[in-house]
């Protein structure tokens, strides 16, 4: 504490003379609520996040009116932006995203009723082709955006998951024994895990694909489960399963020790969990909270449900509604969805902000740990794919960063 109280003082004493106008900055790099917007305006319009960098400077997703899609590309400096189509003037739609925030994947349509995966790079479109078939979907992206999943369909019209790299190219996964179809949804940090589901004749029945092999994680007492995401570690498996037919469905979490558990809802009868984080100890999804309204939740191995409106409603504008989390971040401090920005009436995609202004680690306390952390990456971007010293996410930790730490200091803790 002393050593560190001492660092205080000098960077202090040298840095107080350069920070004109830092009062204005001070509550903007933190737990913050921010609407993304929709293309247009009005009840027609819409608009849905879908993924976030790691560092949450880029988000993606899409919108507009009921067609065309677009998909888009949003950055604090940028605003929303059009990625572009692969035919002009149809249907795109953005469903994942690099953590490092380059590389962009989703599907477009090409006319002829049929559709295609793509991976998008500095503004360039790779489009996937079929196993022989007339559509492919892509759906995530790992880490550094190198692997690729989603389906593809055959010539017999059904479709296969398939995990994409530059040097195999699509990879059909196959099924699980006895089953016909095959989506994969997601994929792990390292590119080494993909979780989907696989179908036949009945239900949906999620799997987990590691080391060539897919295993079949479903539940046998439940009638079907998908897999919708997974941690960053490959570890945990997030989705929905429908226990029956007529019943609707509950998120679910899956690990191997313990296997399918119900995360439960928000009080109506429906839910799906959608992203975890990097070790899986954080779900984001949504559920009913009456029948017919639906708010984005966040579940913890800590607190379990938690009703987003609810832990942030500080954040929330008058008539705001977090109706749907679709991912997080892999620490955990990013979520991004859609709802309702009560401002425009608009349903809008939403970065949510969850960590104290100043916190570079999470903790919920600005403290020595803080400062330091920014002291060691003084000069640099900051460190990692989260870049988290750069407080201010301007690309460069300096003063200003030092700053908001020390103007923040205490907070929390
Ligand atoms: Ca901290
Ligand atoms: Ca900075």
């Amino acid at each position: 504490m002393r050593y560190t109280n001492r660092i205080t003082g000098q960077i202090l004493a040298g840095t107080l003379a350069l920070s004109v106008g830092f009062g204005a900055m001070t509550s903007a790099f933190g737990q913050s609520l921010t609407w993304l917007g929709t293309w247009g305006s009005g009840s027609l319009y819409y608009a849905e996040a879908q993924g976030v960098s790691a560092d949450g400077t880029v988000v993606v997703g899409w919108g507009g009116v009921y067609s065309p899609h677009v998909a888009f590309r949003w950055t604090s400096s940028t605003g929303m932006q059009d990625i572009g189509q692969l035919v002009s003037g149809r249907d795109t739609e953005a469903w994942g995203i690099s953590d490092d925030g380059r590389v962009i994947v989703g599907y477009g349509l090409i006319g002829g009723g049929a559709y295609r995966g793509f991976r998008w790079e500095n503004g360039v479109f790779t489009q996937f082709g079929t196993f022989g078939g007339s559509n492919s979907w892509a759906w995530d992206a790992s880490a550094d955006g190198s692997v690729i999943v989603g389906f593809a369909a055959l010539n017999t019209g059904f479709n296969r998951a398939f995990r994409w790299t530059a040097s195999e190219g699509m990879v059909n996964l196959g099924t699980l024994p006895g089953d016909i179809r095959s989506v994969a949804r997601a994929v792990s940090a390292d590119g080494s895990v993909v979780v989907g589901w696989s179908s036949g004749d009945f239900g949906h029945r999620a799997f987990r694909w590691a080391n060539g092999v897919m295993t079949n994680i479903h539940n046998p007492a439940l009638y079907e489960s998908e897999a919708i995401g997974v941690s960053g570690d490959g570890n945990v498996v997030v989705g929905a399963w429908g226990p029956d037919l007529l019943t609707p469905a509950k998120p679910f979490r899956w690990t191997a020790e313990e296997g399918m558990v119900n995360l439960g809802t928000l009080g109506g009868d429906w839910g799906e969990a959608w992203d975890a984080n990097y070790d899986g100890s954080i779900v984001v999804g949504w559920s009913e909270v009456s029948p017919g309204n639906w708010h984005a939740f966040r579940w913890t191995v800590s607190g379990g449900m938690e009703d987003l409106n609810v832990t942030y409603a500080s954040l929330l504008g008058s008539g705001d509604i977090l109706s749907w989390a679709a991912a997080i971040s892999p620490d955990g401090r990013y979520i991004v969805g859609n709802g309702t920005n009560g401002a425009t009436g608009d349903t809008e995609a939403f970065l949510l902000d969850t960590w104290r202004t100043g916190d570079t680690n999470g903790d919920g306390c600005i403290d020595d740990s803080d400062l330091l952390a920014v002291l060691f990456a003084f000069g640099t971007p900051g460190t990692g794919l989260t870049r988290h010293e750069d407080i201010n996410k301007d690309g460069i930790v300096d003063d200003a960063d030092l700053l908001i730490v020390l103007f923040n200091f205490g907070q929390g803790c």
